[in-house]
């Protein structure tokens, strides 16, 4: 149960990666924080198994309104930070109609939950740089118009717009955080980055022998997930609902990223990245990089990581993880 000076948030999505790094935020700050589960016929909650005695989970899914509805009756959150969706972008291609559902109509089932149950509550919508698609402007502000090339950025653009329009329409405390690529430790095993230094540990480790890549000429705006979660939560500690562009206004190539993970670890990058069409997308973005001097004027945020302590950061975790993992399996043959 709460207190009076403690505040309630709810977190959609809790046991992603964002979600993981927000409650923990969150907890630091003395919140009561409670999140939104979809149900799952197996154990789907390894990010936040450390702090899963300090959070209330709840059993809720974006397509299922009224399951929202009553999980916002029964928390009465103070803010609100809706985080889940359908994330990967290839997916999006291949599940459209349910990357509208999860991605963009999802927002309003949020949005028309609250209003109903509790519309005080301060509202953060997670959207995505993947709606300057084909970008008009180089850096990207919150005044760049959109061009989504994905049914991923369409349905983001769409939740962008409706949590605008409920700010606009109903006076709601609902804030739209524009954020460009953020990765960690905790990022899933098919985004690129993920991808790269799970593969670097196991090549380093005699565990794999090469890394299969699409285009290695995309151009990223690469943060860190952990710097990122501080500005949704300052975002909704403002005295009104704005927008805001989350980047680190520095863009690098996927070989770039490439390169430094394996030099890294001492290998040549060369000998193992094997370049596969089949990774190739319909439509690509090409270049995205964002210009967050809003953000960094109105809420004080900047990020702390760097690009290449980010990259040499997920390479160390994977090299652990792998190290600890096949430790296990020889003791098991042993
Ligand atoms: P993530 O790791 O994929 O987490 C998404 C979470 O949403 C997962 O926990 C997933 O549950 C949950 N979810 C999906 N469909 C659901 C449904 N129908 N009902 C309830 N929960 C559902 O993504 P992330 O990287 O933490 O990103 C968080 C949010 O920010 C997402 O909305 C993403 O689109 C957006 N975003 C991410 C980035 C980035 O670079 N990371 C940048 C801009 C915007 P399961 O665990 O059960 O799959
Ligand atoms: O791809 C290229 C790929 O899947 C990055 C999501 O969090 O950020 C993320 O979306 C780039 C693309 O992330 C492979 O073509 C090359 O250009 O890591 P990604 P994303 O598509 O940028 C935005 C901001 C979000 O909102 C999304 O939710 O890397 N690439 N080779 C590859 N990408 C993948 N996944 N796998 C490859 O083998």
């Amino acid at each position: 149960m709460s207190n009076k000076t403690q505040k309630t948030a709810l977190i959609t999505g809790i046991n992603g990666q964002d979600g993981s790094y927000l409650a923990e935020l969150l907890l630091s700050k003395g919140y009561r924080v409670a999140g939104i589960v979809r149900r799952s016929s197996t154990e789907t909650q390894q990010r936040i198994e450390h702090i899963r005695s300090k959070i209330e989970i709840y059993q809720a899914d974006l397509l299922d309104q009224s399951s929202l509805a009553k999980v916002l009756a029964d928390v009465q959150p103070d803010e609100v930070y809706n985080l889940a969706a359908m994330s990967f972008v290839p997916t999006s291609w291949q599940q459209p109609v349910l990357t509208a559902e999860f991605t963009a109509v999802g927002v309003t089932r949020m949005l028309e939950a609250l209003r109903q149950s509790c519309p005080t509550a301060k509202f953060y919508q997670a959207s995505s740089s993947e709606m300057y698609g084909k970008v008009l402007e180089v850096p990207q502000s919150e005044n760049t118009p959109f061009y989504p090339r994905s049914p991923y950025g369409v349905a983001k653009a769409y939740g962008h717009y409706i949590t605008v329009n409920y700010r606009e329409s109903y006076s709601l405390f609902a804030c739209s955080g524009i954020l460009f690529n953020h990765e960690s430790p905790r990022r899933g095993l098919e985004f690129v980055t993920r991808k790269i230094t799970d593969a670097v540990a196991k090549i380093k480790l005699g565990l794999q022998s090469e890394l299969r890549l699409g285009n290695l000429d995309a151009r990223r705006d690469w943060g860190f997930a952990g710097d990122y979660v501080r500005a949704m939560w300052l975002m909704l500690q403002q005295d009104t609902a704005d927008d805001f562009v989350i980047g680190t206004g520095e863009t690098h190539t996927v070989r770039e990223f490439v390169e430094i993970a394996f030099n890294h670890v001492g290998l040549d990058h060369q000998k193992y990245v094997v370049v596969d069409p089949k990774f190739y997308r319909p439509a690509e973005v090409d270049l995205l990089l964002g210009n967050p001097t809003k953000a960094m004027k109105t809420l004080g945020w900047k990020p702390d990581v760097s690009f290449n302590q980010l990259v040499t950061m997920m390479v160390d975790a994977d090299l652990k993880l792998h190290a600890q993992t096949s430790k296990e399996n020889l003791s098991k043959v042993a």
